[in-house]
């Protein structure tokens, strides 16, 4: 019977254990009595989809402390560590219901253990209120190292941010000053990557860009690619780790131009686990190919020494036992397929020796002044600040190396770099940021064969005008200084001769000088960075607008003064009645006058606001033939001042008005010659020619600025045709007079605009016709007339004979109206509604007309073929029907 309550008693304690503390696979077996037991909370990360799910080692590496220490008789002396634990999966919100359990239920606990920065964060800042520490062995978050949020923490696990000063040194070693940044918005990540940012600045490190994301990285990622970053630190958990290399394989960010910095401490297969469960759209090679060549940062995690440590064995040891352990919970180890949260299990093993130990000194304390750890409570806030100073200065060696706490509670550690070669991690050095000594193994594989660049290279090649079209422009404008300079030659040569006299040799050289400058300035435009250094380039902008300018003034200047002078005549002419004289000092001031205001204009615009090279950017390009991982980005040199519109517009304004009103003038004066400017017609097309041409280029060559060649062909082929045919339309006709007429005395009758088309000619010939048949009409009427006169005189000198026998004089003879003219100039005239009929508006001269020569006749007397209506022989005006 008393067996029977005993094993009752028992049976109800154990059933109330197991109600309180949780399943049974949670409680030590090695529990006997309750007074003895010092109890600890964990919280682990185990079943969960995101975060870290370390706990699936950390918790197994736990209870191989616990076993351990329970059975070291020289620790904690009479007493047992018991762990009361639950998984979080590393949801903030269920840890926190975690720990409210585990502290709420009986019995009390000493101190909190707790893995996943997330976790870490709620329960560390929660903790203070029940005067509990906390030891992390599983979370890197930069701002749990904050003693005022989280004044009971400690943690074995290093802070994050021990990673930062080693990424530098890798950047710094591989010559990197420009990198991105590509973190899940974590609290974890967010303060690394804030102490990262602060790191970079330091070190002179230009931060491209920072992306964040919460779950999907894929606008993150195509933003790295838009940014241009080459070097990429990543901070996620490693569910998300999975589904940026996705995008990082779909968005072609891998290869010889990229490097990826990530975190050390996922497994070792992580870019090819869980795919499928994950939903992850890349296949396994797709993966494996994203992956290679990135380097991964850790704070070391294992011993390295293998020395023996506190507990007796080398991390090798622990190794296999970890490994027993897992193996026992259906892990595949024997392939390498670890649980999450293995890289951290020696610190979650050391964690529990940290608390043995603080829990053994804090005892030692307390027994000094007769109290037990065992009545430690929620309030007891004396017991809980000798634990808090316990653990603050337990040092010893544990399977992950030296274990000590900083003042802010982290743990302090070196760090290994690892980089995936051939799809597996080869260790390439450790750093210790301590002693800032970096050891290397200069294992370092780069898959185009060379460190890849923090940026894309960017050649910057200057457009410029082509060769082939700089010649050949070059030579045609060369061909026409050489021919305007022959024509200045045959124009002074021939000065005294009437043609060129009276088409004012000044004028036409000055037209001759303008048309030089104007195509010497093609040359100035062909001019660029190819042959100019860029200090002289303004230099060569100024001369092109001066030389341009002034050669358009003279050129242009000289023909319109011209066409000026010509309506002037006609104009002032009907209004006197009277017969001008061309003053040639007139043309010259004309022209001298267009020449001042160019001057003054130019002057006020190179002296106010200069002509600069500028430089416009293109987009960038792909080198045509190279392999190298370079862009070009084409530019090209305009000349531009500051206020280049407003410039452009004054001078473009004032020439543009006197292009259109030499353009008016030429058409007024269409169809007028005068004897005093012989060549006004000729001169009036080379306007119009002139005038088109500018106002087509103008604007033409402002849209096609861009394009180097096109604008460059453009005007300097305007500037030739203008210049070209202005010199053909002025002198062709004045030379082929005085090749044929090299007397001055047939040159006499020359009339340089007189052209003789087919028409006139037909015209010419049957007026002559008409003029022989009414010349023998004539002829037979005089006959008539001498007959009738003869018989008039002889029936005279009868009546005479017969009554007073006088004779007529000759003079009455003479003076018989039809009498046309006198003497040999008769058969030359024939009145003019007898066979030319009477042209529009023109009045009939009581003089009558003259029949021309359209060959020879010159101004001064001349009808030419296409004229209709001659005043006199000294009239100074023709109205012809149109050169149009
Ligand atoms: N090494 C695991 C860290 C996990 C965490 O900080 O949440």
């Amino acid at each position: 019977m008393r067996l029977n309550l005993l094993f009752l008693s028992i049976a109800v304690a154990v059933g109330l254990a197991v109600a309180v503390f949780g399943p049974p696979h949670m409680s030590n077996p090695l529990l006997t009595k309750d007074d003895n037991v010092l109890h600890i909370a964990g919280i682990f990360p185990i079943g969960g989809k995101g975060g870290w799910q370390g706990g699936q080692a950390c918790q197994p590496a736990a209870r191989l402390a616990l076993e351990d220490v329970n059975n070291r008789t020289d620790l904690l002396p009479g007493f047992i560590l018991k762990l009361h634990w639950n998984d979080s999966e590393c949801e903030p919100g269920l840890g926190a219901s975690v720990m409210y359990n585990l502290l709420y239920n009986k019995p009390q606990k000493l101190m909190l253990l707790a893995g996943c920065s997330t976790v870490c964060t709620t329960v560390a800042e929660a903790a203070k209120m029940w005067n509990l520490v906390v030891l992390c062995y599983g979370a890197s978050s930069p701002a749990l190292s904050d003693r005022n949020r989280f004044p009971t923490l400690f943690r074995t696990h290093p802070s994050a941010t021990v990673h930062n000063p080693t990424r530098i040194k890798l950047m710094e070693k591989f010559g990197w000053s420009r990198v991105a940044i590509l973190q899940q918005a974590e609290e974890v990540f967010i303060s690394t990557v804030e102490d990262l940012e602060a790191r970079c600045k330091e070190a002179g490190i230009e931060i491209v860009t920072r992306q964040s994301f919460l779950s999907d990285p894929t606008d993150a990622v195509r933003n790295l690619r838009r940014q241009d970053a080459r070097v990429i630190v990543g901070l996620f958990y490693v569910v998300a780790a999975r589904r940026v290399l996705c995008e990082v394989y779909k968005h072609k960010l891998y290869g010889k131009s990229y490097v990826w910095f990530f975190i050390g401490w996922y497994e070792d297969d992580w870019f090819e686990q869980n795919l499928e469960k994950e939903k992850i759209n890349c296949t396994r090679e797709q993966m494996r190919i994203a992956a290679e060549g990135h380097l991964t940062t850790e704070a070391l995690m294992w011993n390295q020494n293998n020395q023996r440590t506190l507990s007796g064995m080398t991390s090798d040891d622990f190794r296999i036992r970890l490994n027993e352990a897992l193996k026992k919970e259906n892990y595949d180890i024997d392939n390498m397929r670890y649980p999450e949260g293995y890289q951290e299990a020696p610190l979650a093993y050391d964690a529990v020796w940290a608390v043995a130990l603080a829990f053994n000194k804090t005892m030692e304390k307390l027994d000094r002044v007769g109290k037990s750890l065992k009545n430690f409570t929620y309030t007891d806030k004396e017991t809980a600040d000798d634990i808090y100073s316990a653990i603050n200065s337990t040092q010893f060696l544990g399977v992950s190396g030296h274990v000590a706490f900083s003042s802010q509670g982290d743990r302090i550690a070196l760090t290994q770099i690892e980089q995936m070669i051939d799809g597996k991690y080869v260790l390439l050095g450790y750093y210790d940021t301590q002693s800032d000594n970096l050891t290397w193994n200069n294992k370092e594989k780069w898959i185009g064969g060379k460190v890849p660049q923090d940026r894309t290279i960017v050649r910057t090649v200057l457009r410029t005008v082509s060769l082939g079209l700089f010649i050949s422009m070059g030579t045609v404008s060369v061909v026409g200084i050489l021919w305007a300079i022959a024509l200045i030659v045959f124009n002074i040569l021939h000065r005294h001769r009437k043609v060129i006299e009276t088409s004012h040799p000044v004028c036409n050289t000055i037209m001759l000088v303008g048309v030089c400058l104007c195509l010497g300035s093609v040359f100035l435009l062909g001019l660029d960075g190819r042959f100019v250094e860029s200090e002289s380039y303004p230099a060569v902008c100024q001369a092109r607008a001066w030389i341009l300018t002034l050669g358009f003034t003279l050129g242009y200047g000289a023909m319109f003064s011209k066409v000026w002078r010509v309506h002037r005549l006609t104009t002032k002419s009907k209004q006197d009645g009277k017969v001008k004289k061309v003053e040639p000092w007139k043309l010259y001031w004309m022209v001298g006058g267009f020449l001042i205001v160019d001057i003054i204009l130019m002057l006020c615009w190179q002296i106010i606001d200069p002509l600069q090279r500028s430089i416009e950017i293109f987009p960038l390009e792909d080198p045509s033939s190279t392999d190298d991982d370079i862009k070009i980005r084409p530019e090209l040199e305009h000349c531009e001042s500051h206020h280049n519109n407003v410039w452009l517009g004054i001078l473009c304004g004032y020439k543009g008005l006197i292009l259109i009103f030499g353009l008016f003038l030429a058409y007024e004066t269409r169809s007028i010659k005068v004897k005093q400017i012989n060549d006004s017609r000729y001169v009036g097309m080379a306007i119009y020619n002139v005038v088109v041409l500018c106002l087509i280029t103008a604007p033409v060559i402002m849209v096609i600025a861009s394009q180097q060649d096109a604008s460059f062909a453009f005007e300097a082929l305007a500037i030739i045709f203008c210049c070209f045919l202005s010199m053909a339309l002025v002198f062709v006709p004045k030379i082929a007079e005085i090749i044929q007429h090299p007397r001055d005395k047939v040159e006499a009758k020359y009339n340089t605009d007189a052209g003789v088309s087919k028409e006139d000619e037909d015209r010419y010939h049957s007026l002559l016709a008409e003029n022989d048949e009414l010349q023998k009409l004539i002829s037979a009427k005089e006959e008539k007339i001498r007959i009738l006169k003869i018989k008039l005189q002889e029936r005279e000198s009868m009546k005479s004979s017969g009554t007073d026998g006088t004779a007529p004089s000759a003079a009455e003879g003479m003076n018989e109206p039809i009498c046309l003219g006198a003497g040999g100039v008769r058969n030359n005239l024939i009145p003019a509604r007898t066979y030319l009929g009477n042209a529009a508006g023109a009045q009939p001269e009581p003089a009558g007309l003259i029949l021309p020569d359209p060959f020879t006749t010159n101004s001064d007397s001349a009808i030419g073929p296409i004229s209709g209506y001659t005043r006199s022989s000294q009239s100074d005006f023709e109205f012809s029907e149109s050169y149009l």
